[in-house]
Order: structure tokens, then sequence, then C-alpha cells
């Protein structure tokens, strides 16, 4: 029924011709080589692989795109109320694999590129990946917008398009880590529609103006640039819906200042345009740790005035009134970054659409919910006050205005409670002040959550304690994180997959996780357990032959495979696991060939990124490197003990370790980790969770049973009275625990070369131990005695195994998805019609 400009016939006869069967490998073969000879302008004859995938990509980004014009123009038409996501990271990986599996149409596709002469597997090699997060926090986003489209969810994802994702990471021959560029978007990205007609003008620095009698401002002058519009189709599974994810990147308003060029001075006329290009040059490379840099602030309001302009304008097309607007729109920020944009839209409404302040505030803390992912205090965002003043001027004042309105109303509730005042103000005094972000983003919301229950109740009860007395329970709950089982189970493990499929006679399960719960009791059968272990081990010896062949390590499948793979951060404890090593080494040197025979054979994988500059974090790579060379090279350890360290990694390489890993390490100190998603992952590829009483770790456990999971260390309520006791009445290290500082004379005896290098990280824990490190090195190692005591019986761990695996129901993004729509976003699916 849509009008057709010209001859309709023509259209429709030409439309219909477009259309690719999913079954139809020569249609799919014939939209492969249009593209090859076409869009790449290259011969069928020397046809390489990294043509052959980009071809692929392009064939499959038309079906994509049909489904999102689809969607697109269904969900104009119908005009639901929209979530749209805010998150300056999306960790996306790879597209093809995930896209044909979405579609429907792998085997057809797999099946096409073999009859034009390559191989399906070598051409997703060629794919780089989209690597526009740090860890967690953008990849829950790119889960989540995966459910979104699953779901069925009238939904956006709005983000920034990075010239340069996460830093590729290198390992140099003395273990350090060196950080080199990641220009993803060199070889074109095919997954990306640039819509240079959308975009929008952006402001900074500059100069206000009020208007007497109103409480309008006109701010003017600085400097200004654009933001234009890059699109990415996500494709829901098993659906036609599919959504959008809405990437920006900065550009000069005009191509040179004239003005510079004019006078002669060439240099001039183009440096403004290069400082517009720079806003979205590079990806922060920090996780949980806030920097201050201007260039941050900038890539935040470009990012969510951009995305607001956009989504009022798709507003305005409804012709209703700006008090209705809650109605139609919902925006959840992904942490504080996007907390800019709550002033935003009130600088839109108020300055430029003429709203009175006080509808503008109704409407605005109608509009916004905020996620938390952290307590850690080192990464909550507060900006300089004079820096802030400086580059958003107008932003400032309406901030001061929402402030004053805010203490006021807490006056009134607690007179006379001047501490009160200055806990909860959104400026903290001082010199110089600071504009705190976390208070502005609760301040603005309708709702603010934590990400697993613990972490929940922590923000309650602690860093946000005043603001729920303030608000009201209501206002704040709990989101427990989840996972895609599409690209973590169905994608990742296809055997395991195809297993869960045949056993439960359908493919459901995909889109209803909790399903899996129904085979719990194949844990008591032994054939299907034999099944089980049989895809284990192909899957650990999959990545055995990468380690042999990217790493010249050579490791025993039958080996414990014990991963511990996230960012590299103090509070996550990667030193608990690699002194736990250092112990283990030790020990098979000291046994005799006759004890040694006793030893239970590990493998224990590390793989994550340190912030640039983050010392510490560093010095933990180095050791980790350091002590793998020693012990896989000590003939006295034999096939013991492997120490990897998987440089580089990505999305991807975790494709490849989940599936693979026997053991999911998640040891940080008990109250420091908000959930956790790694623990998802490798839980729901059959992992045994050796973990502390955090995060999501408690959930999985309550899930998995106490019984098959090991579960170590200080309880988060304890934690407090254990890091006074460390650093106001510090015990020798060896009263706290004699077998760590076992490990620290070995270190600082060079058995892992120049012992003095590791002193910065020795020291703190000799000292103050913040981390608790050498609190919970004991019962780490009970921990792992009771691991190894169950690997001895493999029918057991099987067991434990598949009853970890197919307890996850719950830790679906799917689940989360849902509870965020039903209990936050109030909006409902809504699918496009399948014709
Ligand atoms: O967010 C994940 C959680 O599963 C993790 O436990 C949590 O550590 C992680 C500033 C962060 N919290 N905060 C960040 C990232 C970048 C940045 O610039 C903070 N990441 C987390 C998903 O909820």
């Amino acid at each position: 029924d849509e009008v057709l400009p010209g001859d309709p016939e023509v259209w429709k006869t030409a439309l219909k011709a477009e259309h690719v069967d999913k079954e139809d490998t020569q249609a799919v073969a014939n939209s492969v080589v249009r593209h090859v000879t076409t869009t790449l302008a290259r011969q069928a004859a020397n046809l390489d692989d990294i043509a052959a995938y980009q071809a692929t990509a392009l064939s499959v980004k038309d079906q994509l795109l049909k489904r999102w014009n689809e969607t697109t123009t269904y969900h104009t038409k119908h005009a639901p109320k929209r979530v749209y996501y805010f998150s300056i990271e999306w960790l996306m990986g790879r597209s093809l694999d995930n896209a044909v599996l979405n579609l429907d149409m792998r085997n057809t596709y797999e099946t096409a590129t073999q009859k034009l002469g390559f191989n399906f597997e070598d051409l997703l090699n060629e794919e780089r990946d989209a690597a526009l997060g740090n860890g967690g926090l953008g990849r829950l986003a790119a889960c989540y917008i995966d459910s979104m489209a699953t779901l069925n969810l009238p939904g956006w994802g709005y983000g920034l398009r990075y010239s340069y994702g996460i830093f590729k990471q290198l390992i140099s021959n003395t273990g350090e880590q060196l950080e080199a560029p990641d220009p993803w978007l060199d070889r074109e990205n095919p997954w990306e529609i640039a819509r240079i007609d959308v975009s929008y003008p952006i402001r900074f620095y500059g100069r206000v103006e009020s208007i007497p009698n109103t409480s309008r401002a006109i701010w003017s002058g600085g400097t200004e640039c654009l933001a234009v519009a890059y699109d990415v189709p996500v494709p829901g599974f098993a659906t036609k819906n599919t959504a959008n994810l809405r990437l920006w990147a900065s550009r000069p308003i005009q191509g040179f200042d004239l003005n510079s060029f004019n006078a002669g001075n060439y240099e001039a006329s183009v440096q403004s345009s290069s400082d517009a290009e720079n806003i979205t040059r590079v990806l922060y490379p920090n996780d949980n740790m806030y920097a201050g840099k201007e260039l941050r602030l900038k890539q935040q309001y470009l990012w969510c005035s951009a995305s607001l302009q956009d989504i009022l304008r798709r507003y305005q097309k409804l012709d209703l009134s700006w008090e209705q607007l809650p109605d139609y729109v919902v925006i959840q920020m992904n942490d504080t970054h996007p907390t800019i944009s709550i002033v935003e839209l009130m600088r839109i409404l108020i300055d430029e659409e003429e709203v009175p302040y006080d509808v503008a505030w109704k409407i605005t803390t109608k509009v916004f919910a905020y996620t938390n992912h952290t307590v850690l205090p080192e990464a909550l965002e507060k900006w300089p006050l004079p820096l802030f003043e400086n580059l958003l001027p107008r932003h400032l004042q309406l901030i001061y205005q929402i402030n004053l309105n805010f203490l006021n109303d807490v006056a009134k509730r607690f007179p006379g409670d001047m501490d009160r005042i200055r806990r909860m103000s959104i400026i903290e005094e001082g010199t110089p002040k600071f504009v705190r972000m976390a208070h502005l983003a609760i301040v603005g919301s309708f709702k603010v959550n934590g990400v697993a229950e613990l972490h929940s109740q922590l923000l309650q009860s602690t860093i946000f304690r005043d603001f729920v007395e303030f608000k009201g329970r209501d206002s704040f709950t709990n989101v427990t994180n989840g996972i895609t089982p599409r690209r973590w189970l169905l994608q990742c493990n296809p055997r395991l997959a195809q297993l869960i499929t045949d056993t439960l006679g359908s493919e459901h399960w995909l889109v209803h996780l909790k399903q899996i719960a129904q085979l719990l009791p194949m844990a008591d059968n032994a054939q299907f357990r034999a099944a089980f272990r049989e895809i284990k081990n192909e899957n650990k010896t999959r990545l055995a032959e990468v380690l042999a062949s990217e790493l010249n390590i050579q490791v025993d499948i039958d080996s414990v495979f014990t991963c511990q793979i996230k960012r590299l951060h103090e509070y996550k404890r990667q030193t608990l696991n690699i002194f736990g090593v250092i112990l283990r080494y030790l020990q098979i040197k000291k046994a005799t060939p006759e004890e040694r025979k006793k030893f239970v054979k590990h493998t224990a994988i590390f793989a994550g990124k340190a912030a640039p500059g983050y010392y510490i974090a560093k010095l933990v790579i180095r050791l980790i490197v350091n002590v793998s060379k020693i012990v896989n090279n000590d003939p006295d350890v034999g096939h013991l003990l492997r120490v990897v360290f998987i440089p580089d990694y990505s999305v991807s390489v975790a494709e490849v370790l989940v599936p693979a890993a026997d053991v999911s390490v998640q040891i940080s100190t008990a109250g420091t980790e908000a959930s956790g998603t790694s623990n998802m992952k490798l839980g729901l590829n059959g992992a045994l969770l050796l973990g502390t009483v955090d995060g999501a770790n408690i959930e999985i456990a309550e899930d998995v049973g106490e019984e098959n999971a090991f579960l170590f260390g200080h309880l988060a309520a304890d934690v407090d009275a254990v890091r006074y006791a460390n650093s106001y009445n510090p015990t020798p290290l060896a009263e706290r625990s004699p077998e760590l500082a076992e490990v620290f004379k070995a270190i600082e005896a060079n058995t892992f070369g120049d012992g003095h290098i590791y002193e910065p990280l020795l020291k703190p824990i000799y000292d103050n131990d913040y981390y608790l490190v050498s609190n919970d090195f004991g019962s780490y190692l009970a921990a792992e005695r009771l691991v190894d005591e169950l690997w001895r019986d493999q029918e057991e761990w099987t067991k434990k195994s598949i009853r970890t695996a197919f307890s996850m129901g719950d830790f679906t993004s799917d689940r989360s998805i849902q509870d965020y729509a039903d209990s936050i976003w109030s909006i409902e699916p809504d699918p496009v019609p399948e014709n």
C-alpha cells in the first residue's frame, strides 16, 4: 500500500527481482558475484579470500538492509514507544557468521561460497572485529541490541563511530604489553551505511546570553562541527525485525576555513577541519577508570546532542505536544557517560522549543533511566568545573538550576541537614569544584538500576544511599546482566548447540533459554555425558591447535583448562591466579618423580588487555608471561603445568576460548565486580565456576547449585573490616598466608627473571593489601584442591559441567531485556508482519 513514484508496475517487478530465497544457493552466488564484479571491480580469476569475504559480506548486508527497511518503514507508520540505548561503547565483534545464522541462511552461504571455490570458515576469519569497546560494558550493549532485535522490541542503539577501536595488544620479548592502533576501517566496513544526509551541528565553547524575564538563553560563538550518522543493521534471530545501531562520526562543518585560506595561511585553514575529525578518532582505552580529559567530554556531548536531535526530529514528525514525549521515547543510559544528554534535552526544550523550565524538567525526568556498572570510586565520573564551564557554558548554567531546585527539595525533606546536602549536591565543593555525573544521572532519571543482585544492593546501601532515602526505594531496582545465546553458544559452540537441539527436538531454546533446564536429567545419562565430553574435548583440541600454531605452546587436552579472560585490573585479581600457579610450580619442583605422578595436570589460560597507563596491571601481564616462559620450558614440569597468556584478547578470540574452558575463573574481591559476564559465557559452555561470592557469581552459583561450583573467599560484608586491619595493623605476610610468602620469596629470588621488577606489585600486598589477595589466598588454594579432586573423577566432573551449562537459562540477555522492557521501559514487542 506504499505510494510508489513513476510506474508502480516497474517498481514492483524490480523489487521482486531483488528477492533471494533463503535456500537458493544459485541466487546467493549471483549476489556475491555481482558484488565481486561491480562493487569491488574484481575479476573472478584472481579473487583472494579478503575480496571474497567482502563480496559475501556485502551480499549479506543486502539481505539485512531489506529487513532493516521493512522494520523502519513499519515502525515509522506504526509509531510505537521506542527505547534508545545510549552506550559510548559497542563491542560488536564480527558480523558475518552472526548475520547468516540469524537470517537462517548459513548453509546457503556456506554452499554458495564453496561452489565459488572458497572455504566459508576462511572467509569468516578475514573479518576484523568491530572493537568499539573495552570490555564487559561495551559487550553488554552488543548483547542487548541483539536481544532487542530478537524480541521484536522497537529500539535503536546510539554510539560513536571511532576511527580506531581498542588498541591491538602486542607482547614484547620481555613480557611487556605494547599498544598498536586498531585501524579497523582501513579495508572499508561492509556492515555500515553512511548517511551523509543525516547530520547535525554540534557547538563547543562560546558564550551565553540570558533572555531577560525568561529561563531561556542564547548560546553562540565557539566552534561548530557536524555529527554524521553511520547505520549498522542488527538482525534479530528468527525474525524479520532488524534493529539499528546509529554511530556518529565527527566532521568539519566546512571543508576548511576560507578566511585563513584567502589570507594565505593554508595550514591554519585546514587545522579546524582536522580538529573536528579528531573528536571521534579513538576510543578511550580505560575500563573502570575515569580519565577526565576534555576530548572525552567532547565525544560525550557530540554523541548525546546528535542522538537527541535525531530522536526529537523523528518525534516532531508525529505532530504531538512535548508533554507526550515520554509516551514515545525512553532513553536508557549505559553508565554515566551519556548523562550530559539530560541537560541537552533541557537546553533544547527550553532554549530552542520555548518550553517553560518546570514543564521541560517534568518531561525530561520521565524519559531517562540510568544503569550503574561500578561502585569503584576511581571509575566515577566527575568533571572539573572549569573544564566543563569552558566547553559547555550553557549546560553548566542549567546544571546549577537543576541542582538548586534539587537541593531545595532535599532541604525541605531533611531540614537543617547540611551534611546531607553537601553529600548529595551535583557539585562537589573544593578547588577546583567538580560536576558529579552519577548524581546528575540519578536526579534526572525515573529509574536507576545495578547489574546484579549484590551490586544493586550495595548501590542502595552505600554510594547511593542518600538518594534512596530521598527518592524512595521504587526509583531503584536490579536488572541482572545477560549474554546472547546466539553468539555465545550457537555461533561459538555449534556442536553443543546441535546436541541441545537434537535432544530437545527443536531450536526454541535459542529464544527461550530457560528450556535448556529440561536437559538437566541428562547429567545422569552416561551416553549423553560421553557426547557432551566429546564436544568439550573437540573444542579443547581446536584451541590447542591454535596455541601450537600461533604461540608455539604445546598443551595437553587432558589437563584442566582454567580460563581467566577479562580486562587486567587489580580488583579482578589475576594476581591470585598467577600466584597460585607459581605455588603449584614450586610444589612440582619439590616433589619426587613418584609424587609428581599424583599431580592433576593444569593449563592456566589468561587473556586480557591492561589500560595503557595502568602500571600495575601491565606488571601483572609481565609476571604472567615470564612465569609462562620458565614453567613451560622446565623439563621437571613435563605435562603437569602450562601457563598461557593469549595476546590481543577480543570477541573473536573469546569465541574460541569460551567453548574450550573447563574452569571459569571469577575471583574479584567480594563487592568489587558489579556483575561480570564472562562468568555467564563460560558457564553456558559448561565451565565450572571457581569464584568469589561477588557480582553475578552469586546468582549463577544459586542456580547451578553450590555443590556444582567452587566458591571461596571473604564475603563483601567483611571486606571493609579486613581492609582496615590490613592497613592499620598489618601483620607480617607470612602470618596472613605462609603460602603467599613462599611465592613472593621465589619471585624475589629471581626465579622468573629479575625479581626487582615486580616490587611495585608485591609491596602493596605486603603493606596494606587493599584487594585482600593475602587474606583470600588460603581459601583460594583450598578451592583449587577441590577442583583437582573432582577432575580425577571425570564422570562426576562431566555431571557438574552439564548441570552448570543447563542451569544458565536465566543469564540470557533476552531475560535481561525483557526485565528492562517490563519494569523500566514499558514497551511492547511490535513485530514486522511476515507478509
Ligand atoms: O560492566 C559490566 C559488568 O559485568 C562488570 O562487572 C563491570 O566491571 C563493567 C568506565 C566502565 N563497569 N564500569 C565499566 C567501562 C568503561 C569506562 O570508561 C567504566 N565497565 C564496567 C557490564 O555491566
